[in-house]
């Protein structure tokens, strides 16, 4: 028997964009309307495809409705599954925790929602499929769930249906653990996983897939996001394929100035950096961070007027075609090391090493106690939103260190060099 089934995951309806509107030009429209967009594209590619069934490995919704359109909208959509013959199994993740999913909401009767409570097991009959899946009950759900399924049935092509971070993934929760032996120890076909917002195929023996989000909701989930489509024939997986369903794209853009002597050749990069990030969009609107790095002779020049700078890029990308800007950052170095020119037994020179050996910590926060109470000051959507300002995250750590010493060595060199 040959059938097909669609996995998809975290599509997060109506999840909120905070902050975006802050930012000039932001295509507010679709980025708001993009994830119910991307669930219009599911419903289309299952029905077209013929799937016998669509798996909702959790965060269906992004936690507490604003208002019932949100339910009605998915309910709509269901619906349309349930015209075309098409069942849909779907399983709660930590951010469904907080919605009335399961209590309230009443999908049409094509949709199974499983327990939460503990491994439940559908079979289905006319494709010999077993699934089994256990929802969130509750938002940080630590034990391995997985753990507690049943083993697979033979002769029958079996699905386990999770939302796992599995050992950890980095950027989410470590919710319901659990670790690829575990998971290879049930003997079943297919492992529908959700939860990490990045496609992933984890394993081909058995299938273990991550099939991503559905649509990035910032630059930390850049790149094609979709679902994946399985193939099955006589009991085994033939092939899972990733498609598409994103309508609005988001782009790191690293632009390396290495080697640029003049502004023009420093526009020439950036055009070509800016024309790739509107061929990966693939005929959507691409959001695109921008950041400019390298060494190069034009660093104080571009960094003395980086306002014009950044008006230039913005103004230089509209002309491109659907492209926004979403952040510029200027990360270039200068040319020179920083103390060139600088008699090296001055106080300067000791001053600019004293700057360059610099190296803050994680525990800086306890090194500096005046930190912790600014800290505590800082507004809840700059400690937490979508880019936090936190000091736990060693790669942020290190941004801004290096852009402190950039903007200290900057202008202790100009003033230093006018002496
Ligand atoms: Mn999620």
């Amino acid at each position: 028997m040959t059938f097909s089934f669609v996995h998809a995951a975290d599509i997060h309806l109506d999840s909120p964009l905070k902050g975006l509107e802050s930012y000039p030009d932001a295509p507010v429209e679709q980025i708001r309307n993009a994830t119910r967009r991307a669930l219009d594209n599911l419903v289309q590619l299952a029905i077209g495809e013929e799937a016998a069934f669509v798996l909702l490995a959790g965060d269906i919704f992004d936690g507490p409705w604003r208002d019932y359109n949100t339910a009605l909208f998915f309910a709509q959509r269901m619906g349309r599954l349930k015209e075309a013959g098409i069942r849909v199994f779907l399983v709660t993740g930590n951010h469904d925790a907080a919605s009335p999913i399961g209590k309230n909401l009443s999908p049409p009767d094509n949709v199974r929602i499983l327990s939460k409570n503990q491994p439940e097991r559908i079979y289905l009959e006319d494709l010999g499929v077993n699934i089994v899946g256990q929802g969130y009950s509750r938002r940080d759900v630590q034990e391995d769930l997985a753990a507690n399924y049943p083993v697979g049935r033979a002769d029958t092509f079996n699905i386990g249906l999770l939302h796992t971070a599995l050992s950890g993934r980095s950027g989410h929760e470590p919710y319901a653990p659990t670790s690829r032996d575990v998971l290879a120890s049930k003997g079943y076909d297919y492992w529908a996983l959700g939860h990490v917002h990045q496609r992933e195929i984890v394993d081909r023996d058995p299938w273990i897939v991550f099939p991503g989000t559905v649509q990035g909701r910032h630059i930390r989930e850049e790149g094609p996001k979709g679902c994946t489509l399985v193939l099955v024939e006589d009991g085994r997986v033939r092939q899972a394929v990733h498609h598409d369903l994103d309508v609005l794209r988001w782009q790191m853009c690293r632009v390396d100035l290495e080697g640029c002597e003049c502004e023009e050749q420093v526009w020439v990069q950036i055009r070509r950096a800016l024309e790739g990030a509107a061929d990966a969009g693939d005929g959507r609107p691409v959001a695109v961070r921008l950041e400019l790095e390298g060494r190069t002779a034009i660093h104080s020049r571009l960094h003395d007027r980086e306002q014009q700078v950044q008006e230039e890029c913005r103004t230089r990308a509209a002309g491109l075609g659907d492209i926004w800007l979403e952040k510029i950052r200027l990360r270039t170095r200068p040319l020179l090391e920083s103390g060139g020119g600088v008699d090296p037994d001055s106080p300067l020179a000791g001053l600019i090493k004293g700057i360059e050996d610099l190296s803050l910590s994680r525990s800086c926060q306890d090194q500096i106690p005046e930190l912790a109470d600014m800290l505590s000051k800082l507004p809840p959507e700059i400690q937490a939103g979508q880019d936090p300002f936190d000091l736990g995250d060693p790669e942020k750590l290190r941004q801004m260190q290096d852009e402190v010493k950039e903007l200290l060595l900057g202008r202790l060199l100009r003033q230093g060099k006018g002496l």
